[in-house]
């Protein structure tokens, strides 16, 4: 079953260098049941949209802002993500939206540096009290283009955000100053850890060159006290029903169709004021 949320230390290396990394924080059998419903999903599958790098790679990335009663649901509401996410921003945390990335052998695309919080706030949020989790589902390693991150990077605020070409990323101008002054970290994960970071770390990854896959879950949560000013395509603040670990195996043994239940699947503007290209696979 999961391990339980983070500890005092995990959230204090966090405020730090702006992430943590929890090892197991889940367990074979619940990272099992994520893969198989991933990979056999006919309503995910149907809904992954194709995120062109714009050097002839692509990641699929199928996103939804609600989550519901599936296995999905269960990961984004457990006690183990939640109450970490809840210590991670000092109070109660709502659900800003969930992804699947399927980075697949040869063609999983690159993504160039930014912070989320350079496009959340676009969304109506004064406060970078946003945090996300990326969830293993295969391994991540620099082979196949695990994310990377400028450590402590958060603690610079919010950089500008450019578009150039097909992807919109961060001014790299004081970036490549930054990347003379702090560490580059390659976040390699294996199948059941649990990577959190912050909505101001600048990070980034190279495209799947390997003919391994890499997938993961990632989940985005706001804190409460942070609800957006204004309407955007993610939601503001929706009370979140936190489930216990043990519903993840539960549902996931039950095969409970995500399709009825985790149903707000989103179709992605192509207008610049998100990074996703908007260019169906099906
Ligand atoms: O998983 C990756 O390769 C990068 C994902 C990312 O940067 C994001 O979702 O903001």
């Amino acid at each position: 079953m999961a391990a339980g949320p983070l500890n005092d230390q995990q959230v204090a290396d966090y405020h730090d260098v702006g992430y943590v990394i929890a090892r197991d924080m889940f367990d074979s059998t619940e990272i099992d049941l994520l893969r198989r419903s991933a990979k056999d999903d006919r309503a995910h599958n149907d809904h992954a949209m194709n995120r062109a790098d714009g050097e002839g790679g692509h990641v699929r990335v199928s996103l939804w802002n609600h989550p519901g009663n599936g296995i999905y649901g269960m990961f984004a509401r457990c006690h183990t993500i939640v109450d970490s996410m809840e210590k991670l921003l000092g109070g109660e945390v709502y659900h800003y939206h969930s992804k699947i990335i399927m980075k697949d052998p040869k063609v999983g695309g690159a993504w160039t540096w930014h912070q989320d919080f350079g496009y959340w706030y676009q969304n109506g949020i004064l406060w970078p009290l946003m945090a996300s989790v990326v969830i293993a589902v295969a391994p991540a390693t620099k082979e196949n283009g695990c994310m990377q991150v400028l450590r402590g990077s958060h603690h610079c605020g919010r950089f500008s955000h450019v578009r150039t070409g097909q992807q919109a990323g961060a001014d790299m101008e004081p970036v490549n100053e930054l990347k003379n002054r702090v560490p580059l970290d390659y976040c390699q994960l294996e199948p059941g850890d649990a990577m959190f970071f912050h909505c101001n770390l600048l990070h980034r990854s190279d495209a799947n060159k390997s003919d391994k896959p890499r997938w993961a879950m990632i989940c985005c949560y706001n804190a409460a006290r942070n609800d957006p000013y204004k309407d955007s395509h993610h939601p503001r603040y929706t009370p979140l029903d936190k489930v216990p670990d043990s519903r993840i195996t539960e549902v996931g043994v039950t095969r409970i169709d995500d399709e009825a239940t985790d149903p707000n699947w989103m179709a992605l503007p192509p207008d610049g004021r998100f990074r996703y290209v908007s260019e169906r696979s099906d």
